[in-house]
């Protein structure tokens, strides 16, 4: 029997880094900026997608949040639920690496226990040789123990997708440290038995060790191509996850909190 467990993210940093570009094309698999209603974020909008990883249902709630520093506070009452917060940069304009450090510290004063995932966006308007320029900051994000995932919002594929593959396994091992009783057993086909002390980086090249030995998958009918049967599962599970929940600016609202 499949487990589920719902998890919090906050997606944070400057205006125009490309944050609601990137929640749309992990969620709906589109380019948000096509669209020509598409503008900057009021408040906090929450989108909703279910992943799967192994036997567990992750529910990720992303909370997108507005990105001009007079509004941080706003979001206030998120970064107090979010367990995972992704902090975004626009990689082809570095300035906005060094304001990621404004919204680090808002999020850590609301939520000290919050987890940090560094996200580069726009990779696709940097040549090879801009890229390598910006290696100080995967150094900067070794040495805090940060994950860092380059992505394009624009390009998509499986960047993104691994990213908040990663997300959903960093949430799945955040519930298991909290509710140690629900650990599968030793030898067991479940989740290995990982203590939430263990240090980051052991095996894994984005700074994360797998929980799950199998490779996940992901609930919508956009990404899969497969029998018919497998589309329908999947497109039944879309229907139910994928939908975009009501926007609100200061509180949550109770749809966009599990
Ligand atoms: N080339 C490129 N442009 C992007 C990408 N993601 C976002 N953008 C551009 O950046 C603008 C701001 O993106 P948006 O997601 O609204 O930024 P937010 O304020 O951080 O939510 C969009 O209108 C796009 O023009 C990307 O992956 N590649
Ligand atoms: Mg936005």
């Amino acid at each position: 029997m499949s487990k589920r467990i719902n998890a919090k993210v906050i997606v944070a940093g400057p205006a125009a880094t490309g944050k609601t570009c990137l929640i749309e094309r992990f969620v709906n698999n589109v380019f948000a900026a096509d669209d020509a209603t598409h503008g900057p974020t009021l408040g906090c909008d929450c989108l909703q997608k279910a992943v799967f990883v192994e036997n567990t249902e992750v529910h990720l709630f992303l909370y997108d949040t507005a990105g001009q520093e007079r509004f941080a506070d706003m979001a206030a009452s998120y970064y107090r639920v979010g367990e995972v917060c992704l902090l975004c940069f626009d990689m082809s304009d570095v300035s906005t690496f060094d304001r990621t450090q404004f919204w680090k510290k808002k999020v850590s004063d609301h939520n000290p226990k919050c987890l940090f995932i560094l996200v580069g966006t726009k990779e696709d308007l940097l040549s090879e040789e801009q890229k390598s320029s910006l290696d100080p900051i995967s150094r900067w994000a070794e040495e805090e123990g940060i994950p860092y995932f380059p992505t394009s919002a624009l390009k998509g594929g499986e960047h993104i997708r691994f990213l908040f593959h990663v997300v959903a396994e960093k949430c799945i091992r955040l519930h298991l440290s909290t509710q140690p009783w629900r650990r599968t057993p030793l030898g067991t086909s479940g989740p290995r038995n990982k203590t939430p002390d263990d240090p980051p980086g052991l095996d894994s090249p984005c700074g994360l060790d797998s929980l799950y030995p199998q490779p996940h998958r992901w609930e919508t009918s956009r990404l899969v191509k497969g029998n018919t049967s497998r589309l329908k599962r999947e497109k039944q599970l879309s229907d139910s996850a994928g939908l975009k929940l009501q926007s609100s600016i200061g509180q949550p609202k109770a749809g966009c909190c599990p």
